[in-house]
């Protein structure tokens, strides 16, 4: 016991805020609890407000803690988005697969977002692939074809997930961890229509960016990357 403790007083820890948004019933609740508890439960929990939970990991000598923040969907839960956006260093633009609307909704999700944090990472999240590969295939190549050219527009990744059926969650904070960290990622991406998309490789401009965004971040003590230099050396292979 008191080596393990020893042990880890001798580590860093770093802490990531990832904040979820999206129109209601797309899934954020249920994407958090089986990210976090690995657990998926069907009853529907109505989030009232914001949505809280942590999750630490250990990266090499470096404990990373998700700080992961999940607004209800509804109107008027919108002055709470500060909360949920401020400081986030990754957020989740999140829509159900099987719900075109909330795709669109995105849009205004996105909008609405950085009015308030212009720097987080974003994250283009689909929900339910699950539901999502038994629609028609027409309409299926419909939501595949706006959600890359959103996620294009966002410089995000992009990312088709099932809580139910654990598909790409895990995945999907190993990518978050690789751009907030600069780190290479060594995961294979699934690009095939139909599949369950897991697209993250950066586009060039998005890579001059990204290397602004660190120039300007390392001049500043606020880095939500603080620390981070270690997992950096630790997880680069
Ligand atoms: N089939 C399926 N249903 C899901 C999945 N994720 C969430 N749901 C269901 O979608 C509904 C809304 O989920 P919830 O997490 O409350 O959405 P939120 O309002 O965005 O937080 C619930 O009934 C969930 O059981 C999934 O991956 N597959
Ligand atoms: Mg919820």
């Amino acid at each position: 016991m008191a080596e393990t403790k020893a042990h880890d007083a001798s580590r860093n820890n770093v802490v990531v805020k990832v904040g979820m948004v999206g129109d209601a019933q797309v899934g954020k609740t249920t994407l958090m609890v089986k990210y976090v508890e690995n657990k998926f439960d069907e009853e529907y929990i109505m989030t009232l407000g914001v949505n809280f939970m942590e999750k630490t990991i250990t990266l090499r000598n470096t404990e990373i803690t998700f700080s992961i923040w999940d607004l209800g969907g509804q109107r008027e839960f919108l002055s709470m988005l500060p909360l949920v956006c401020n400081d986030a260093v990754a957020i989740f633009f999140m829509f159900d697969l099987s719900r075109k609307s909330t795709l669109n909704s995105v849009k205004e999700w996105y909008r609405q977002v950085r009015g308030l944090n212009r720097s987080a990472y974003a994250f283009l999240v689909g929900t339910k692939y699950d539901l999502y590969t038994s629609m028609p295939a027409e309409e299926q190549r419909d939501i595949d074809k706006q959600a890359r050219k959103f996620a294009k527009a966002m410089h995000a990744p992009l990312i088709f997930t099932s809580a139910s059926h654990s598909i790409n969650v895990q995945k999907m904070f190993k990518v978050v961890l690789s751009r907030v960290f600069d780190l290479r990622c060594n995961l294979d991406e699934i690009s095939g229509a139909g599949e369950p998309l897991l697209l993250f490789s950066k586009e060039e401009g998005e890579a001059a960016a990204s290397k602004a965004k660190k120039a300007s971040s390392s001049s500043s003590s606020s880095s939500p990357t603080e620390g981070a230099a270690d997992a950096r050396k630790g997880a680069a292979k």
